[in-house]
């Protein structure tokens, strides 16, 4: 794993059905993300933060809200991803709301394609964020970047990379998954993503789950994590606009960031829908932190 990080903080929560995912770059550097990386040894830049337009908070317009900000985020997030990237280091971005994997991811498809790697994407989160403008309940685009990324969504964001789809949906692991809407469940199993959702968890535990989901990883593959706060069960981490109950404990996400950390591979990340507004004295953000610095490699014990 690459031990020269840069936090790229983007606050805006302008593809969220809820205001103040904005605030999450602060908060996370308030809870000392940096800081908790030094500590480990990572070479940390801090970025700050990248600029884009104002949230107007408008209604659907053809099944999207703010689709015209939602590109400009992206475009901004995606060029400053591949230029982290191209300088070697591992990106961090610090949402925002989950829109923002549009542009983070389509600048790590885009740089494994160029360096010739293998790329997979692990996506923790209570949601699928596969939905259309067609199916959305919303028209919230942070409930549609996965279908984006595969090509399936608004010309601006599905032509945002280099290649048309960015991915395809084999690369991308789903962990934690138990909200999905009518419509979108239909159309994860037409594209056949593979979800291991938490009956799933449930019934074989989550150490298969990860050695699953990690199957194949090798010296060769990119992996990007996708860490979408709401993945956590809300009773450890209520900072967050969508809770969904029956999430994955504190042991079960530690487990899951340790196994990652395990395999050494992961090259990107991002830490989005942390949600201010809803926490309690920053006890989410912090969490997000000890989680993180697990991805880290930090662990209870040295193991062999
Ligand atoms: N997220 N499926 C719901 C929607 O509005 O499409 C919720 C999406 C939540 C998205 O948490 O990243
Ligand atoms: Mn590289
Ligand atoms: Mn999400
Ligand atoms: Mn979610």
């Amino acid at each position: 794993m690459s031990k020269a990080v840069s936090l790229i903080g983007v606050p805006t929560d302008i593809g969220a059905g809820h205001r103040g995912a904005s605030m999450g770059p602060e908060a996370l550097r308030v809870a000392g993300l940096g800081e908790a990386l030094k500590a480990r040894g990572v070479d940390v830049l801090d970025r700050g933060n990248l600029a884009g337009p104002y949230n107007p908070w408008l209604p659907p317009t053809e099944g999207y809200r703010h689709l015209n900000e939602v590109v400009a985020w992206n475009v901004a997030l995606r060029d400053a991803v591949a230029a982290e990237l191209e300088g070697g280091r591992l990106p961090i971005v610090l949402g925002g709301d989950h829109c923002l994997a549009i542009g983070s991811i389509t600048a790590v498809a885009a740089h494994t394609r160029k360096t010739g790697r293998k790329l997979r994407i692990i996506w923790l989160d209570a949601h699928a964020d596969f939905n259309t403008s067609a199916i959305t309940p919303t028209g919230n685009v942070h409930g549609m970047p996965v279908s984006c990324l595969c090509g399936i969504g608004p010309a601006p964001l599905v032509e945002i990379g280099d290649r048309k789809p960015v991915i395809d949906p084999s690369v991308v692991r789903q962990i934690g998954i138990r909200s999905v809407d009518e419509g979108e469940r239909r159309l994860v199993h037409d594209v056949g993503l593979d979800i291991y959702d938490m009956r799933y968890i449930d019934e074989v535990g989550m150490r298969r789950v990860m050695e699953e989901a990690l199957e194949g990883v090798d010296a060769d593959t990119h992996l990007h994590v996708s860490f979408d706060v709401d993945f956590l069960d809300p009773s450890i981490a209520p900072g967050v606009g969508t809770t969904v109950k029956g999430g994955p404990t504190y042991r079960e996400a530690q487990l899951v960031m340790e196994m990652i950390a395990d395999t050494g591979r992961m090259a990107s990340l991002d830490i989005v829908e942390l949600n201010p507004a809803f926490d309690k004295r920053n006890q989410t953000a912090r969490l997000a932190v000890d989680l993180v610095e697990s991805l880290f490699g930090k662990s209870t014990l040295m193991r062999a």
